[in-house]
């Protein structure tokens, strides 16, 4: 499959991309891919199960985790999206600093995934400009350590909504072309498990705005939370997965325009599922 993320207007989708932690403290892949080899090993698996793009990231962003410096992140995914462009394999970069986006375009991403949506870094809008390159832009209030205490809306759907029209402004004012840009809600991102359904029953005022929209909701905790045990134990990160399917599906009914996951392999068949069952309308 070639790099259908690099095609002006973006393709029609449904979008999927694979997940690629390279950092020893990712909660879902527990540092297994810290390893080079084993981050390409897994990237070209994700390509071959139907990921259209491998999202690669090298810092943690689970609720909590403290910063690693630029220049660890940018040590751990320069090699892997080196390796992985010569394979083929197109990739975006998951972070939330200019200065590794900029390595990362360099080392060959071909899309910016910014789970801050440029406001963790003022320099951000202004590279995606220059590059012309795809920006995920994600509703985010803080960095992971804090980010739990700023889960407050008295209207969440209303509120990510206008504050990613903030972002799409900014970006907009930066020279960003307005069709580079995809708009996430970020689930778990400074929301409770309420925010994320609220989001999720609600997409549809999402992708109204006209934007491509992507949804990243793959073994997050409020899918743990949702499947608990009777002792209110949450499910395991690896045994969320027909779970994450399911939301990922209903994602893609609501209008959503690509997901995010970790399990390539089951999101795709069922996405085949689906669009089996349109064309036979
Ligand atoms: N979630 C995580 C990391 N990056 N990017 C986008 N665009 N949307 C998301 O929901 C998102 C993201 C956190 O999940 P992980 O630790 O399993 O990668």
């Amino acid at each position: 499959m070639g790099n259908v993320l690099s095609m002006t207007p973006l393709p029609p989708g449904p979008v999927v991309m694979g997940v690629l932690n390279v950092t020893p403290d990712s909660f879902s892949d527990g540092g297994r891919f810290a390893a080079i080899d084993d981050a390409v090993a897994h990237a070209v698996r994700l390509r071959d199960d139907g990921a259209h793009l491998v999202d690669v990231g090298g810092e943690s962003t689970r609720p909590g985790a403290e910063r690693v410096d630029a220049e660890t992140e940018i040590a751990r995914v320069v090699p892997v999206l080196r390796e992985l462009t010569a394979a083929g394999v197109p990739t975006s970069i998951d972070t939330t600093r200019a200065e590794v986006a900029r390595a990362a375009l360099a080392a060959g991403a071909s899309v910016i995934n910014d789970v801050s949506g440029g406001l963790a870094d003022p320099e951000m809008a202004s590279v995606v400009a220059e590059a012309g390159v795809p920006w995920v832009i994600m509703h985010w209030r803080g960095h992971s350590r804090r980010m739990q205490e700023l889960a407050q809306y008295d209207d969440v759907v209303a509120e990510v909504r206008d504050e990613l029209c903030q972002r799409v402004d900014a970006a907009l004012r930066a020279g960003v072309s307005a069709d580079r840009i995809i708009l996430d809600p970020g689930l778990g991102f400074a929301k409770l498990p309420a925010h994320n359904w609220r989001l999720s029953a609600h997409l549809p005022e999402l992708v109204a705005l006209g934007f491509p929209v992507l949804i990243g909701a793959s073994r997050k905790s409020y899918l743990g939370a949702l499947l608990a045990g009777p002792d209110g134990t949450p499910r395991p990160v690896g045994e969320r997965e027909a779970a994450t399917v399911a939301t990922s599906l209903l994602a893609v009914q609501a209008g959503a325009w690509g997901v995010r996951v970790h399990d390539v392999r089951a999101t795709v068949d069922a996405l085949k599922v689906l669009a089996a069952t349109e064309a036979a309308r």
